[in-house]
């Protein structure tokens, strides 16, 4: 099996800087980068090249020279590797085998190159042919009712993929449409819809050029979306003030070193980017966002008896939002100590904060996973609206609220009609355009599809990219039920670990990534996606692609689909479509004209175009008609309370992974080296467990008497880090078997893989 990456990186103190471009030539020195692939890199997210397929961070009209970060170069040099999977390579390993091979090395045999079909005598995937591959799985599709069949997507599938998907599901017989959001941002699509009446952000890059004060909570830049570090810094440097919510304390928000600017790294004195680092417990969001409010509202009394300007907006908060009166109910009533025990942060410090939220004009609220995975997440976001809200922060210019996106085009995915809900979906424009009737009754998300699974009641999977059986929560309990399947599809770029537990008739499909040329009958195909900003781009691959089996996801969906309905209703051109996929984008901008309209021209314009948002111009689309305070009936984000020798974990990602993808076992930004299997505690923790530094400990999930499944994690090395009390950290997806499944926002059904309630064992 392969060894790790050789590893030249010395940890460096800030992020970006001398340490991030290492990283990055590590990937190619160590032979995965393919011969030119540092080229390619120069025509990444520029009008005219691909999209990065990282992050959903935005490519701005005016490209940096190099308009890529340390962690996007990766992902690009991951996939055009020069290793290849080929099918001697499955002849040589039984499945049985690969299972128990660990994610890292399977994704180091390098791209797939052939279709395959799981032969289950010889225990071993066999080369198919395409035409046997999409007739085999339309066979079995057509065996199997249509409501037992889920059809995933991850998140990275440009839009014509992905529009086609939602409608192959649905004129199958589905709804059952999950998307990697729902382990993810689906917290937002409906927490923040439930009060901004919008699901996606309010943002626009060139807000961040006006703003005074940034509330930071629960994201890690550094890691997840570096290059969103540029304008952060020249916030700073014009005097924003960046108040950081997070447990840890991560480098990309502490201090900057611009690896763009030549001045910087040579000089080497970094910005730095925080102007107060609140270290909230896990899930004390809501408390200290809470105390914050606060304060805001005492600075607001204050400057009303001395007739000074006032800090709330009165006239905004009147006419443009409902529920106001009930939450300053709950603030007055709440008392600082019940705020202070919650959250974990001193009174004078949320004073401060508050104080910075009263003197700014312009504040926007910025937040990612650490809001969103618990079980109060939807409240947690909804208190950080109620900030927003209280001086008119939304929908007006240098103010807001920005959630930042996980994968590269998991917004667009829900944007044109991937998604559970049929509310959601444009049956009517089906209808209309498509002669498309619909199924009517809800399909399932993430959750309910592991839990049908897990009752026998889901017999078919198909995965639009992914690592599903490896991503989500209670391993223990959802990978023996995952071979129960009779069918499992993927279409995939490398081998993971949900490739090995195959269903009783599996596939894997290989395809093309977003670097690589993609002919069809009429010429090299774009695609296009949507970053966190709602901004529509397209994306050309020039390069020649891995193997001349590979087929574009768009084909692969279209082949599938033909071969399924077999004919069934006339406007379903698969073959058309897949000739020409501008005629995609016209279907999709005849399905939703208000933002898609002319896509075709418009998504290569510099920066893309944006589809709009109606809370950023204060039409709020929610119950009320009005924006949402939010009076919450929990302090904690957590759904599990305090107790003795109860921890509450959170699971990361670190610097050298891109979700289940370990590119290597080091965590550059944190100082953490050579091991994934650690727990981060709090040295004053470590003593008063009677633990110390590298023993090794079990941790079993504490369910509080929920159910009697025992969840443990073993062969974990305690490791000292600066954690609140009471607070400790790993590593996703090594301990995802402690997320248990019914453990999930009560709103989204996210599961709640930050603030997980957990015990210490020894050993
Ligand atoms: N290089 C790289 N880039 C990526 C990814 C990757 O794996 N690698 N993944 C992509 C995807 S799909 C996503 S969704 C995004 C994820 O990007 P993030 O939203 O940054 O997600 P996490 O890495 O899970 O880290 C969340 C942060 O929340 C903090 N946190 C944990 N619990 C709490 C809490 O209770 N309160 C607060 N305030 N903070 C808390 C953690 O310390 C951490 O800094 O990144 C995307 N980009
Ligand atoms: N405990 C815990 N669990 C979590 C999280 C957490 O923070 N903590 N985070 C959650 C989040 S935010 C997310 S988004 C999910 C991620 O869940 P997924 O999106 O399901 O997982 P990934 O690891 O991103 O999928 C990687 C696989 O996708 C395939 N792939 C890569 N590129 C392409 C491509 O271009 N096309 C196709 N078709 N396939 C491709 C490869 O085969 C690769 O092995 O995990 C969730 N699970
Ligand atoms: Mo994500």
């Amino acid at each position: 099996m392969a060894d790790t990456l050789p590893d030249p990186i010395e940890y460096e103190g800030s992020a970006g800087g001398w340490g991030s471009l290492k990283g990055m030539t590590r990937i190619e020195l160590s032979g995965q980068a393919g011969p030119g692939a540092a080229a390619t890199l120069k025509v990444q997210n520029k009008p005219g090249g691909y999209m990065c397929s990282s992050c959903a961070w935005a490519k701005p009209p005016n490209p940096h020279v190099f308009e890529f970060c340390e962690n996007g170069a990766k992902a690009t040099l991951w996939d055009l590797t020069s290793k290849r999977c080929t099918p001697d390579f499955f002849a040589e390993h039984s499945v049985s085998e690969l299972a128990g091979w660990s994610d890292y090395d399977l994704e180091m045999q390098g791209r797939l190159t052939h279709p395959m079909r799981y032969d289950a005598a010889s225990d071993r995937y066999v080369e198919a042919s395409w035409e046997e591959a999409f007739e085999g799985i339309a066979a079995k599709l057509n065996q199997l009712d249509p409501k037992s069949v889920t059809f995933y997507a991850s998140g990275k599938a440009g839009l014509e993929a992905s529009y086609l998907y939602a409608i192959f599901a649905r004129a199958y017989g589905h709804n059952n449409l999950p998307d990697s959001s729902n382990m993810c941002h689906e917290t937002t699509s409906v927490g923040l819809k439930k009060v901004t009446g919008s699901s996606v952000g309010t943002c626009q890059l060139d807000d961040l050029e006006h703003c005074d004060a940034i509330f930071y909570c629960g994201q890690n830049p550094g890691t997840n979306s570096p290059r969103i570090l540029h304008p952060l810094q020249e916030a700073v440097k014009r005097g924003c003030k960046i108040i950081v919510l997070n447990p840890l304390r991560e480098k990309g928000l502490l201090e900057f070193t611009n690896p763009q600017n030549p001045k910087q790294m040579t000089l080497g004195s970094p910005t730095e980017m925080s102007h107060m680092y609140l270290q909230v417990r896990a899930g004390g969001d809501i408390a200290a966002l809470m105390g914050i409010c606060k304060r805001v509202i005492e600075r607001d009394e204050q400057a009303k008896a001395a007739g000074a300007a006032r800090v709330l907006d009165e006239q905004f908060v009147q006419q443009h939002t409902h529920g106001f009166d009930a939450f300053i109910e709950t603030l007055k009533s709440t008392d600082w100590q019940q705020l202070e025990t919650a959250s974990g942060i001193s009174r004078p410090q949320l004073e401060a904060a508050g104080d910075v939220y009263a003197e700014a004009k312009n504040v926007i609220g910025i937040y990612g996973m650490g809001l969103t995975q618990h079980v109060h997440g939807s409240q947690a976001i909804g208190m950080l609206v109620n900030l927003l809200l209280l001086s008119g922060n939304i929908g007006r210019q240098g103010a807001g609220i920005s959630p930042i996106r996980g994968h590269s085009n998991v917004q667009g995915q829900r944007t044109v009609g991937i998604t559970e809900k049929t509310k959601l979906a444009p049956v009517e424009k089906y209808r209309e355009l498509l002669d498309l009737e619909t199924p009517e009754e809800d399909g399932r998300n993430t959750v309910e599809f592991l839990e049908a699974m897990l009752r026998g009641e889901n017999k078919g999977f198909i995965g639009l990219g992914g690592n599903l059986a490896k991503a989500v929560p209670d391993h223990l309990r959802v990978h023996p039920a995952w071979r129960d399947m009779e069918l499992t599809v993927h279409i995939a770029t490398k081998l993971n670990s949900t490739h090995c537990m195959p269903g009783k008739a599996s596939w894997i499909l290989p395809c093309l990534v977003r670097a690589e040329e993609d002919i069809q009958e009429s010429g090299n195909q774009q695609v296009s996606m949507e970053d966190s900003f709602s901004h529509i781009y397209g994306s050309i691959g020039k390069r020649e692609p891995a193997s001349e089996h590979l087929k574009s996801e768009t084909a692969i969906v279209c082949g599938l689909a033909k071969a399924t309905l077999d004919g069934r209703n006339p406007k379903l051109t698969w073959d058309a479509w897949q000739a020409d996929y501008s005629r995609i984008r016209d279907l999709i901008a005849q399905t939703f004209p208000d933002e898609f309209h002319d896509m075709n021209a418009r998504m290569n314009q510099p920066g893309g175009f944006y589809r709009g948002n109606a809370a950023r111009d204060r039409i709020w689309k929610t119950e009320s008609g009005k924006a949402e305070f939010t009076d919450p009936d929990s302090l904690t984000s957590c759904g599990i309370g305090d107790a003795q020798g109860r921890y509450h974990l959170v699971t990361l990602r670190s610097n050298d992974q891109f979700n289940t993808t370990i590119y290597g076992h080091d965590d550059r930004l944190r100082g953490l080296k050579g091991s994934r299997m650690i727990v981060l505690m709090r040295p004053e923790d470590i003593v008063s467990e009677g633990l110390s530094e590298g023993e090794e400990v079990t941790l079993q999930t504490d369910s509080d008497g929920h159910d009697a499944q025992e969840r443990a994690v073993s062969g974990l090395t305690v490791t000292p880090y600066d954690l609140p009390k009471g607070t400790l950290a790993g590593y996703f997806p090594e301990l995802n078997a402690l997320v248990p499944l019914w453990y999930h926002d009560k709103l989204s059904q996210t599961p709640a893989s930050k603030g997980v309630p957990v015990r210490i064992v020894r050993g």
